[in-house]
């Protein structure tokens, strides 16, 4: 890639005419590059309070973050039975509205754009993550997986089906959410419809076993989503509205027969909707690119709204992927955790932090404020 190198201007600041660092628009939402924090668990909430963000450490985490173009904020559950995993900030009640206030504040006095990922983990949780609410799934059907609650790794149960009726409840919660979100000061949000949670759920026959209205079909699997997504633009406009989405991933102990039918449709349904962007988990999770199954370059061609790569980009891959136009922006997360600063090293081409997986979800500033800026090694 014989991409132009930076140069000063008069001021002092540095003009990157890469486009990876050059202003865009996401749909409603302006921002200052295309660098985008994913979306990180990191189980900081006040739990005992009531899943309450807002701390000190939270907002410095995600202020000392703000040279990303736009934040993905961590999954935020839409409702108590939405809970997964220990100590994840909610989006449902008044008082986490107050706690999202101040982290939104200072990644705006920042220059950063921030929106909030919306989620429902469906059959991957536990009664005892849940204030003991029986996890909920299209079917009754169990995954191969375990959840960490205050009592260790415990197996999830078989779930229960949810009735067209607490559908609609759903639906609801996410609309809820959305209104939640834009309140807090929020840009927009995304909405989790990846990695084996609800939505996805729903889109794959792996865990959709349904005959009603909302199974079989593609276009039946993908009702609840597009549900989910209708409630959401009403509320917040389609301008402000994103979803992710990672066709081929096993996370969570799900699968489909043919991807590319059930996330073809949908890419070409939210198209239709005018949505602001589309972010694609491309292969499996935090694993390999390889796995087939969906075609990417056909999404970003015929989504009309913006493309946001993710999984196992380096800087290389990031300014190549933009520049070449197969994506519009790319979002890191492990690499965001360590590496506050993480446009700037991406600019200078300068070495990384390690992330350390043994603090991702531990309670407390360890691993989480603490890693060094490139400003900070200098001083
Ligand atoms: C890692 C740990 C806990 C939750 C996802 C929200 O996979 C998650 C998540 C990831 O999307």
């Amino acid at each position: 890639m014989n991409a132009p190198l930076p140069h000063a201007v008069s001021n002092g600041a540095e003009i990157d005419h890469r486009k990876l660092f050059q202003p865009a628009r996401i749909g409603a939402i302006e921002v200052a590059n295309r660098v985008v924090m994913a979306p990180l668990t990191r189980s900081r909430a006040d739990e005992a309070a009531g899943d309450i963000p807002g701390s000190a450490m939270n907002i410095e985490y995600y202020r000392q973050r703000s040279n990303a173009g736009l934040i993905i904020s961590e999954g935020t559950q839409v409702s108590p039975a939405g809970k997964g995993y220990m100590a994840t900030p909610g989006i449902y009640s008044d008082a986490q509205v107050e706690g999202w206030k101040p982290i939104v504040k200072a990644v705006h006095e920042a220059g950063s754009k921030i929106v909030a990922q919306i989620w429902h983990v469906g059959r991957i949780t536990h009664p005892d993550l849940t204030g003991g609410a029986h996890p909920v799934a299209p079917s009754a059907i169990q995954p191969r997986t375990i959840a960490y609650t205050r009592n260790g790794k415990v197996d999830v149960p078989q779930p229960r089906a949810l009735s067209v009726e607490d559908i609609a409840s759903v639906v609801d919660e996410f609309r809820h959410g959305a209104a939640n979100a834009i309140r807090a000061g929020f840009d927009g949000v995304e909405i989790h419809g990846a990695n084996g949670y609800l939505i996805d759920q729903f889109l794959r026959d792996g865990a959709n076993k349904r005959t009603d209205s909302y199974g079989g079909s593609v276009e039946n699997r993908a009702r609840f989503a597009l549900e989910v997504v209708d409630a959401v633009i009403a509320e917040v406009g389609a301008g402000r509205v994103g979803i992710r989405l990672s066709p081929v991933t096993p996370a969570n102990d799900l699968s489909d027969n043919d991807p590319q039918a059930v996330f073809g449709y949908l890419v070409e349904e939210l198209n239709k909707r005018g949505i602001a962007f589309i972010h694609f988990v491309e292969g499996a999770t935090g694993g390999s690119r390889e796995l087939p199954g969906f075609d990417y370059a056909w999404a970003r061609r015929t989504f009309k709204g913006t493309y946001i790569a993710n999984n196992g980009y380096d800087g290389a891959m990031a300014i190549a992927a933009v520049e070449s136009g197969r994506a519009d922006a790319v979002s890191f997360g492990r690499m965001f955790i360590a590496n506050p600063d993480l446009v700037q090293r991406l600019k200078r081409n300068a070495p990384l932090n390690t992330p350390n997986p043994q603090t991702f979800y531990a309670p407390g500033p360890v691993g989480y404020i603490d890693y060094p800026t490139l400003e900070s090694v200098a001083a």
